[in-house]
């Protein structure tokens, strides 16, 4: 179905009389018609304005208050409506009705982000993603406001002021922005060990995706679970990709930070437009209290993971994305999420990050949206009727004309909204009725004392080139730390999770290796942190695969992947032409590059459109690259600097390069060396060359390429 057969929710309470329309003409927000919008009244035409000009002032004054506030974190964003389909109900866990009714559908809005650069920064930013889910369910709003990544940095809600001070630009200079790589963050990290498992999360190529619709998405807090009789278990929500899980290399995204910083949202938004729906599996996690005692680590620890071979997801349903916003403001940017919007069945834990996360939310759509409100605007209205006596308050749309606005009543009105929905027998929240005490303290539990095993976990959980790109990230970024001091304090962290990174790390920065490697390096980190506890050595069992990326992509499918074509005069239609048809049939698409726009001629003279030119488009911002066979194309293309230039990013960028037949080797001597035994680098010779190429451009990226370039080093 085209994305414009498709409603969203509420929106055709979005399209209000004051949508302009080219049969109409324009009016004031009074709805008068204008005669002129293009002149001031002025006293002559060439005396001075009048202050009577109400027509110029309302226009004037609307523009001066166009923007709002943008949001404290994750402030970058693109948004998308679609429906979160059930196939397995799971009645024994939950009384969400949208969780049990058999195939139920359920609309929703998500909104993807980056957290630390402001509303204008690039998509490509090495940075955690969120992933905020709006239900727009029959029992009220569900909003699901995860990331990305399925651990965060910090335990306590209190530290998250420090934490994003830490890590947004710094305040004397407003400089980096949308970098983590720089001195605050890592004095910040270098001093709260916590952080220590998050950051490795961080420096791999989870912070650095390749598509919004190819990341995974995490509840990460832990919450619960109730059923009718009221049992109640603890659960962590996932999303799997079913594009898989994709990423770029480090250098492509400070590239295609320059070359298209839209590059996520104009991916997700142009695959809506084709009818390219991105789908995810949804699962839960769920884990019982007798599960729960049993973990090394506590599950109200939101710096923790459960890896999904400890306890299995369940897949119960997809969340597909089906249509583009109407309008980006409206929607994406007017969007109000809160941890804290819940439907019977669903609760909290005492995850002390949730906790702190329930309290803040609503500040913030205060201090941005401007009114308690906010709930009125189109995109966070709930399908369900309210039903309440919140009164008034700015921008206030309702009209409520009942005789009680208070409880309890007994003239005409609502009711009380507890009752009367039981009365009515549909669910009512009612929080897990778990039994709390305790004296009041400012004080972890000793249960959350273990900042670094999951941290080395996850680094030995790695491939190795996932082990590579960690080892790249900190070089870089602690490389743009200028205080000497960080770089060696975060050492002191390092050498806790892994001696060899470390080393690796140390090395290249040129500060002090930790004394003591080997025997002596449990003893060093002992000291820089008293207070923890020091680890046993590397447990070679304790490896978690589904932790790594690589795990979790799909390499059988090169659907809706972008392969860039370059081509000029005298190239070969006909080969150029059997591989743009197969790389079609196969779901991916092909761009023709060349100089010029227009059409371009073949050595058979017959034509074909281009695409982009050189200049418009980068080799960055595609997976793959076949340079079009045919001898006077290829002769041209070696002349042009630029055209060599995407040959050059997509060898070092590990991608799949095909070369067209009669094209290469006399130009290329050096790939061909290079690619000796690279099987991404392919000549169009055969017919089954092109089925190499495509399994190549399926594999997404030839990291053997990579690693084999760094033993040569
Ligand atoms: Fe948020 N977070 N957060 N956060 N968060 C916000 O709310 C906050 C945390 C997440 O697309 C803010 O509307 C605190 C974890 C996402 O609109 C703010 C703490 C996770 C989004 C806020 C956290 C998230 C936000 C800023 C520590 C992953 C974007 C704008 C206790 C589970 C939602 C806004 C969107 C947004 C507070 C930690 C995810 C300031 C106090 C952990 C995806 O209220």
């Amino acid at each position: 179905m085209k994305q414009n057969d498709k409603k969203g929710p509420d929106s055709k309470k979005v399209k209000t009389s004051s949508v302009t329309n080219n049969d109409q003409g324009l009016t004031t927000n009074q709805g008068l018609p204008i005669q002129d919008d293009f002149n001031t009244l002025r006293a002559g035409s060439r005396g001075p304005s009048l202050l009577e000009d109400f027509l110029f002032r309302e226009k004037i004054f609307h523009f001066d208050h166009e923007r709002i506030p943008e949001r404290v974190v994750h402030a970058r964003g693109a948004g998308a409506h679609g429906v979160f389909k059930l196939h397995t109900p799971i009645p024994e866990f939950t009384r969400a009705g949208f969780l049990t009714e058999p195939n139920k559908e359920t609309e929703v809005f998500v909104r993807f982000s980056t957290v630390v650069g402001s509303r204008g920064s690039t998509d490509l930013a090495r940075d955690v993603r969120g992933f905020a889910i709006k239900f727009y369910t029959d029992e009220g709003i569900f909003d699901l406001v995860g990331n990305n990544m399925p651990v965060f940095f910090i335990q306590d809600a209190i530290n998250f002021p420090d934490l994003v001070h830490s890590l947004k630009p710094e305040q004397r200079n407003e400089i980096p922005q949308a970098a983590s790589a720089h001195n605050t963050f890592w004095d910040f990290a270098s001093l709260m060990p916590e952080t220590a498992h998050m950051v490795m999360w961080l420096m791999s190529d989870r912070a650095i995706p390749r598509s919004y619709r190819m990341m995974q998405g995490f509840g990460v807090n832990t919450f619960k679970l109730i059923n009718n009789e009221g049992k109640s278990v603890f659960v962590k929500f996932h999303f799997r990709p079913q594009l898989g899980v994709h990423s770029v290399v480090w250098d492509e995204a400070q590239k295609i930070s320059g070359k298209n910083p839209d590059f996520h949202r104009e991916d997700l938004w142009d695959a809506i437009e084709a009818g390219n729906y991105p789908i995810w599996d949804f699962g839960v996690q769920i884990i019982t209290a007798e599960q729960e005692a049993a973990f090394e680590f506590d599950i109200l620890d939101a710096t923790k993971v459960i890896p999904e071979e400890m306890v299995p997801i369940r897949y119960i349903a997809t969340l597909e994305l089906n249509k583009n916003p109407d309008n980006f403001f409206a929607e994406t940017e007017q969007v109000a999420f809160h941890p804290g919007h819940l439907v019977p069945g669903i609760d909290f834990s005492d995850d002390p990050l949730l906790q702190g996360r329930l309290f803040s939310y609503i500040d913030t759509q205060l201090s941005r949206l401007g009114s308690p409100n906010f709930h009125e605007l189109p995109i966070n209205r709930p399908k369900k009727t309210i039903h309440n006596f919140r009164r008034d308050g700015m921008m206030r749309h309702e009209l409520p004309q009942e005789e009680a606005n208070y409880n309890p009543h007994s003239v005409p009105g609502s009711g009380c909204p507890y009752l009367s929905a039981m009365m009515q027998g549909e669910p009512a929240f009612e929080s897990d009725a778990a039994p709390s005490t305790g004296e009041k303290v400012r004080r972890r539990s000793e249960t959350f004392a273990d900042h670094f095993t999951q941290a080395r976990t996850f680094y030995h959980s790695q491939t190795d080139i996932g082990k590579k790109h960690i080892q790249d990230a900190f070089s870089f970024e602690l490389g743009k730390v200028t205080r000497e001091e960080v770089r060696q304090r975060y050492m002191g962290i390092l050498v806790v999770i892994d001696s060899n990174l470390a080393r690796i790390v140390a090395d290249r920065l040129g500060v002090l290796v930790p004394q003591g490697l080997s025997d002596e390096t449990l003893q060093t980190a002992a000291q820089i942190f008293e207070n923890y506890p020091v680890l046993p050595d590397y447990d070679a069992e304790n490896v978690y695969p589904s932790l790594s990326i690589e795990y979790h992509c799909d390499y059988d499918s090169i659907k809706t992947r972008k392969v860039a074509a370059l081509a000029e005069e005298g190239f070969d239609f006909e080969e150029f032409q059997q591989v743009k048809m197969r790389m079609e049939k196969e779901g991916a698409e092909l761009f023709l590059i060349s100089s010029k726009f227009g059409e371009l001629r073949g050595e058979d003279g017959q034509t074909a459109k281009v695409d982009y030119t050189f200049l418009t488009m980068d080799s960055v911002l595609f997976d793959a690259l076949y340079v079009v066979g045919g001898k006077e194309s290829r002769a041209r293309l070696y002349l042009n600097i630029t055209a060599q230039a995407y040959i050059d990013d997509s060898f070092k960028h590990n991608k799949a390069i095909a070369f067209g037949h009669r094209s290469t080797e006399e130009y290329d001597p050096m790939y061909m060396t290079l690619a000796d035994g690279d099987t991404a680098v392919i000549l169009l010779e055969e017919e089954s060359d092109l089925d190499t190429f495509i399994q190549s451009v399926a594999m997404h990226r030839n990291w053997s390429r990579e690693l084999r370039q760094d033993q040569m080093l």
